[in-house]
């Protein structure tokens, strides 16, 4: 362990605990961070993966499942460190990578990350699934940090998952999966829908952040975060997701990795229901383990 995340280790395990997320100082290699801003830029400019919305003046480029086409996203998922802050954090033995998913937001993108929570969009249920988003330019609220409201994980709210646009003909929550068992519709109480019409009765937690810090958080907290508006600010994250020891397959619901399986012709991982996740499975590889 690296004696930045020494020192910070006690707090971020307490926040991540109590509030759903944290921040993490000065922890990344800035070498790393650097060659992974590079490599989004290749991207960017080659125009050959990614979602690339240049709608409304701004462009919103994102892309899932780099670390399978880019070496430079590859090496820093092994190398960074992620993997071990992960391991800590959840204070799980093992720590697999899940997948990566990169955000970028160019000056003048107006669209917002809507509020959501991360786990309904999964096929797992468990408490060790967690997140880190690494920016490569300064992060804040003008140019689209990610927000997260305090306490949220903690609410015994499933909120089902829904397509990621707040704009007109986009069906309501509650009818993005009317069978699902367990996704109860946002109704009455603490809702998504609150949290985006009456930021009042909520408590936000927002980091500025810079390269080399990193962000953290529950796969139940609420989160989202704005469009960036700052003029000549980019904003380049790139989301890794990891799992520990107790998350368990559950593909009843409606879920991305089916639908990016589908998309890019990807073999979806046949799993019983309620499995356990092995090390040997080579869709989640083992990236750390608290015995070694
Ligand atoms: O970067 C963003 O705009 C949103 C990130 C997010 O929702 C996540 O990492 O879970």
């Amino acid at each position: 362990m690296t004696d930045a995340l020494e020192s910070q280790l006690e707090r971020a395990i307490r926040e991540y605990d109590e509030d759903g997320a944290t921040v993490l100082r000065g922890v990344l290699p800035l070498a790393l961070v650097q060659a992974l801003g590079d490599a989004v830029d290749a991207m960017m400019d080659a125009g050959e993966h990614g979602n690339d919305d240049r709608s409304g003046g701004g462009r919103f480029f994102r892309d899932l499942y780099s670390t399978l086409t880019q070496p430079a996203f590859a090496e820093f998922m092994r190398e960074a460190g992620l993997a071990e802050i992960a391991g800590r954090i959840m204070r799980s033995d093992e720590v697999r990578f899940f997948y990566d998913q990169l955000l970028v937001k160019e000056p003048g993108t107006s669209a917002r990350t809507p509020w959501h929570q991360d786990l309904p969009y999964w096929p797992f249920r468990g408490e060790q699934v967690l997140s880190t988003w690494v920016p490569m330019d300064a992060a804040t609220p003008e140019n689209g940090v990610v927000t997260y409201v305090k306490g949220s994980h903690r609410w015994d709210k499933f909120f089902p998952s829904q397509p990621f646009s707040e704009g007109p003909g986009s069906p309501p929550a509650h009818e993005w999966s009317p069978d699902s068992p367990y996704d109860r519709p946002d109704g009455p109480g603490r809702t998504l829908t609150d949290v985006r019409d009456h930021p009042e009765n909520y408590e936000f937690l927002t980091w500025c952040v810079e390269p080399g810090d990193v962000l953290v958080h529950h796969p139940l907290v609420v989160h989202g975060a704005p469009g960036n508006e700052a003029a000549g600010k980019r904003r380049r994250a790139l989301a890794l997701r990891w799992l520990g020891d107790d998350p368990t397959w559950d593909d009843s619901r409606p879920n991305f990795l089916r639908m990016i399986c589908k998309r890019e012709g990807l073999p979806f991982p046949q799993f019983e229901q309620g499995a356990r996740i092995h090390f040997s499975d080579p869709f989640f590889p083992l990236m750390w383990s608290r015995a070694a």
